[in-house]
């Protein structure tokens, strides 16, 4: 892809250990795996990060046997049940989680939770400085590392790094409230490029970034706000993650899907199936996903009995209060739908509380001809471009919440709902279920363009041009002599995100 090894750090691997009485390894699922998994098959690389369960003499031998079946290898960092609880329960989850998604009424401080993230995250670097090669890019992911970078210039790695933010950036307003707001920041402009989801996003950032360095220059080149602080640049911009299109088109049409769909259709006779997939996270809006379906059928009797909401919720963080709490909720809304709406032979609400295989999970892609995508806040949401991109019948409609960062791209092809307003959300659900063929297939030809355009290999693009002339750029301090001519700052990342994707990349696709 770019000559050099691609080093990613996330929280967790790309695989988990999981203990049915023999401990092995089986892949994870996520928005990140789903992103990230096909490039490193492809284009090889080392994958850092936590392996879910069990300490490091029983996990490695897992790993060196992923190695050796893999393109790419992976790394497992072990942490004890108390860095878990503290980082990853704690400050990760019921601090920046639920702060960074304007969850402020929820989000516990905790100093002690606070030391440990940062420990962890030293924790992290340790691992990287120790295996990083010299051309390495690395590419650090998510709000559990934001210190790592930090870090990694504290232990005297001098390599480009980069990070993503693949939740929302709160506005300089909500994110003050954060104790540990000066670390935290401190932690984010260690790293040569900051990626966001929006431009939305990019530009709270900036903002706080010009309010905390108040003597920095700020210029915008191309799609990137450059400054520089403490003797490098920082360039952050907005790149939208995406999927494999090809991955999720061709595979909805395969041999599994198909029979699993033949499945669905024996199991379902209602006339319209609507579709609900999220992790379990209070987020993602189901309870108001659920109230918008009663709503629908108490406003509109004529659907009574025609049309079922297929939910799947995905186990998540069940350890968190909220999230146990969500799930008792959950529970109830259905049993309270249900009993009010169901007949026999009826059903509102098909709730089901675990993991799909990916040939389930497409099948009811395709089978269901809404899908009703409601979170109250979302950095990006894969769930909509997956369902975009798996719609190959040409007749499904996509309704998605106005505050997911998918919006911004597929807002032309999609119904957008504001998900706390119920009634508007329900009588955007019954359009969508009253629209037109014709209609549908406009549509969905929009949505289709957009994810097929601007795919997962165009996200990595973004990351590999910012970190490339992050390279360059560090290179020019130096002054080492192929970097001269250059006149210091890089001019070479693309005005359009169409308009560049490296070379040695693109033909291996
Ligand atoms: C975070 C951000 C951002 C779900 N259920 C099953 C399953 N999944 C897969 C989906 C999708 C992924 O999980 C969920 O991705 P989302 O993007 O919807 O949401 P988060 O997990 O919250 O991800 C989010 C993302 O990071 C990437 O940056 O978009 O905003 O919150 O890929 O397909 N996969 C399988 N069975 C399931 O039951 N196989």
């Amino acid at each position: 892809m770019l000559g050099k090894r691609l080093l990613v750090v996330s929280n967790r691997l790309p695989v988990a250990v999981i203990d049915n009485g023999r401990k092995r390894l089986k892949p994870s699922s996520g928005g990140l795996v789903t992103a990230l998994n096909p490039i490193l098959e492809l284009e090889g690389g080392l994958w850092i990060g936590w392996p879910g369960l069990g300490k490091s003499d029983e996990v490695m031998p897992l790993a060196d046997e992923h190695n050796r079946e893999h393109s790419y290898s992976i790394h497992p960092v072990p942490l004890t049940a108390d860095q878990v609880d503290k980082f990853y329960l704690g400050f990760a989850n019921q601090t920046i989680w639920p702060l960074f998604h304007d969850f402020l009424g929820i989000t516990s401080f905790e100093r002690e939770h606070w030391e440990m993230y940062d420990e962890v995250n030293r924790i992290y670097a340790e691992h990287v400085a120790e295996h990083i090669q010299p051309d390495d890019f690395v590419w650090v992911h998510d709000y559990q590392l934001m210190r790592v970078g930090y870090h990694l210039r504290k232990l005297g790695v001098k390599h480009p790094v980069a990070y993503f933010h693949h939740i929302p950036f709160p506005s300089p307003d909500l994110y003050r409230r954060l104790p540990w707001a000066r670390e935290l920041f401190e932690g984010l402009v260690s790293y040569d490029s900051v990626g966001f989801q929006t431009l939305h996003d990019r530009r709270n950032f900036v903002a706080l970034a010009r309010d905390r360095l108040t003597s920095a220059r700020f210029r915008i080149r191309r799609r990137q706000t450059i400054f520089d602080h403490q003797g490098h640049m920082v360039q952050v911009g907005n790149y939208p993650i995406s999927i494999d299109f090809d991955e999720f088109s061709d595979g909805a049409r395969s041999k599994e899907v198909r029979r699993e769909l033949k499945t669905i259709s024996e199991a379902y006779r209602v006339e319209h199936l609507v579709l609900g997939l999220d992790r379990l996270d209070y987020t993602k809006g189901i309870p108001q996903r659920f109230l918008a379906l009663e709503r629908l059928l108490e406003k509109y009797p004529e659907l009574r009995g025609r049309v079922s909401l297929i939910q799947v919720v995905v186990p998540s963080r069940t350890k968190v209060r909220a999230y146990a709490d969500l799930k008792e909720h959950l529970d109830s809304l259905t049993g309270r739908i249900n009993g009010r709406f169901g007949t026999h032979g009826y059903m509102p609400i098909h709730y089901f509380f675990k993991h799909l295989t990916r040939p389930q999970l497409l099948a009811l892609y395709r089978a269901c001809e809404v899908a009703l995508i409601t979170p109250l806040r979302d950095g990006m949401n894969l769930v909509a471009k997956e369902y975009a991109a798996s719609s190959v019948d040409h007749r499904n409609v996509l309704v998605l919440s106005e505050f997911t960062g998918s919006a911004d791209q597929l807002g032309k092809g999609a119904l957008l709902v504001n998900p706390y307003d119920l009634e508007g959300t329900a009588d955007t659900l019954r359009r969508a279920l009253l629209m037109e063929d014709e209609e549908r297939r406009r549509r969905l030809r929009d949505l289709r363009a957009q994810v097929r355009t601007n795919d997962v290999h165009r996200w990595v693009s973004w990351f590999v041009s910012a970190l490339s002339d992050a390279r360059r750029n560090r290179e020019d301090r130096q002054g080492r002599p192929e970097a001269a001519g250059d006149g210091g700052l890089r001019d070479s990342v693309p005005l359009e995100p169409s308009a560049h994707v490296p070379e040695t990349y693109a033909s291996k696709r």
